[in-house]
């Protein structure tokens, strides 16, 4: 499918071959090589996946303003390797930003970053500071992007309490007779139906602004430096839209402080460390602490908790409803995400209140 797409993109050399790259659960991504005067380079061919994102001109749309004003700003703070901090949009052959096939597949492409690499679980607590690093500043970085607001490519896509409704709907409808399998799982979330209003009744209350946020903050979408370490820049930016920064930093916690896999059955694994979260909350206040309000600052762990419980059930949901939208590898394995994710919920639970004394520490250290 690959093959009917490279000659679009303003690319020059012969492609000569392809492969599949990365875990996202959402899109197909390919990195390609092509031969350019005799010397390899490598691009990232991505297929958007349209029944995710209903509106994927407006997804490209807002990639185009935020790579463009991030690079606008790196470029005038004169910082080196440009092309390594920020995503490029490769223009179509017609100066588009995706090109559209006669199926009706869109397609979009970036030079592949080299000497860098995502990591699909967090190893080290150093990591786990770059990557609060990596989007914090990314917050920091559209922090002034002008007007218009930019497109919600997923409307209501971290609205909780929408989300346990639909929850809600698949356990009645049992259409794929899951619900018998999963009771557990299923009372675990109705337990904990109350959580869901939290954030939104935050900015309902006028105590949280919304801002542009990632919406999609796991680890592995950000690009780590081969040589140092360092974070480079953010990935995945088909989610950034109006949000809410404890959305991101949320999803930070449960990616970033837990050392296993997402969908790791042996939960004695599954745990929030805590070395983990000090350096995550350190590396993100360190970029964008001076934008945060108190009450952001304030609900840091428990935007954990949410975001945990938000994807568990969104899991569970999928599962129950016969697997229709995050990729599945095996049999029940959005059982098994679920699963995870609920122990994970459990443990930042108990360390809620050490998580916020650790928040309020790194913060007044600054
Ligand atoms: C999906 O595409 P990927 O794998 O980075 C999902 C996120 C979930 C995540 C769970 C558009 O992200 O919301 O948190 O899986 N993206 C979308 O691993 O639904
Ligand atoms: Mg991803």
């Amino acid at each position: 499918m690959i093959q009917a797409i490279v000659r679009e993109f303003c690319i020059d050399g012969d492609p000569v071959e392809a492969t599949p790259l990365g875990h996202g659960h959402i899109n197909d991504t390919f990195v390609a090589t092509y031969r350019r005067a005799g010397r390899s380079v490598r691009y990232v061919h991505q297929r958007i996946n349209s029944h995710v994102f209903k509106d994927p001109a407006a997804v490209m749309d807002n990639i185009a303003r935020v790579t463009q004003h991030i690079r606008a700003k790196l470029l005038a703070a004169s910082v080196p390797d440009v092309e390594r901090r920020v995503l490029t949009l490769v223009p179509t052959r017609n100066g588009g930003t995706f090109h559209r096939t006669a199926d009706g597949d869109y397609w979009r492409t970036y030079p592949f970053i080299e000497n860098a690499h995502v990591c699909d679980v967090v190893e080290t607590s150093e990591q786990a500071y770059q990557a609060g690093l990596a989007f914090g500043r990314f917050q920091q970085q559209l922090s002034d992007l002008p007007l218009p607001r930019l497109a919600e490519t997923i409307p209501h896509f971290h609205d909780t309490p929408e989300r346990f409704a639909r929850l809600e709907q698949a356990i009645l409808r049992d259409t794929v007779n899951r619900v018998a399998g999963a009771k557990p799982e299923i009372e675990f979330a109705l337990r904990h139906k109350k959580m869901t209003g939290t954030l939104l009744d935050l900015l309902a209350r006028g105590a949280i602004p919304e801002r542009i946020a990632h919406n999609d903050t796991k680890f592995n979408n950000v690009m780590l430096d081969d040589a140092t370490g360092e974070a480079l820049c953010v990935l995945d930016l088909d989610t950034v839209m109006p949000g809410l920064v404890l959305y991101d930093f949320g999803d930070m916690v449960r990616t970033a402080t837990c050392v296993c896999a997402e969908d790791e059955t042996d939960l004695s694994k599954v745990r929030m460390e805590m070395p983990m979260f000090e350096a995550l909350t350190r590396g993100y206040l360190a970029a964008v602490g001076n934008v945060l309000n108190a009450a952001e600052k304030r609900h840091l762990a428990s935007a954990g908790k949410l975001m945990t419980f938000e994807v568990g059930i969104r899991f569970l949901t999928d599962h129950l409803e016969g697997d229709g939208y995050f990729k599945v590898h095996r049999p029940a394995q959005n059982l098994d995400r679920c699963r995870n994710q609920f122990a994970l919920v459990k443990s930042i639970t108990e360390q809620e209140e050490a998580m916020n004394r650790v928040v309020e520490r790194v913060a007044a250290e600054r």
